[in-house]
């Protein structure tokens, strides 16, 4: 082997070692999803997602085993009016933690499938890439190598 060929398969074997860290160093603690009426089809989740490595990292996707789409939102307030709007991406700092929580940045659950009840336990998910594609109807998001997941639990506020 040249020594460039050796060189670049280091360098390779490096990146999917940080890959691999990336992945693992973000934790959702203190997850909870907001209880609703059995007709209801929105719910919101709040959680902390705690950034342990030395790197920041950036939450494109979130997802739930209970609804068929997920979406981040904040509230912002424009000319005296509250509104809801979507962060494509959170940034999670190096060492810091964002908090999902009532009332700000939270976890927006669409066409809840089934509506969890109080006491349940429900799966999110947060992944620092973008889905490559849009699932077909019915069909599940594929699992990735860069979701962190937890169990959030049905609750009133
Ligand atoms: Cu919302």
């Amino acid at each position: 082997m040249t020594f460039v060929a050796c060189f670049k398969r280091a360098l390779v074997a490096v990146a999917l070692i940080f890959a691999q860290q990336a992945y693992a160093e973000l934790v959702i603690e203190d997850a909870w999803v907001r209880a609703v009426p059995p007709n209801s089809r929105t719910t919101a989740a709040y959680f902390t997602v705690r950034n342990t490595g030395a790197e920041e990292q950036t939450i494109a996707a979130v997802r739930s085993d209970s609804a068929r789409e997920a979406e981040i939102h904040d509230w912002v307030e424009t000319a005296g009016r509250k509104t809801m709007v979507r962060q494509d991406q959170v940034v999670v700092p190096a060492g810091g933690q964002v908090v999902l929580q009532s009332g700000g940045l939270h976890m927006m659950m669409f066409r809840l499938d089934p509506v969890p009840s109080p006491g349940d336990k429900v799966l999110i998910c947060v992944d620092t890439e973008a889905p490559a594609e849009a699932p077909a109807e019915g069909e599940p998001v594929a699992e990735s190598a860069t979701e962190v997941c937890a169990e959030a639990t049905v609750r009133n506020p």
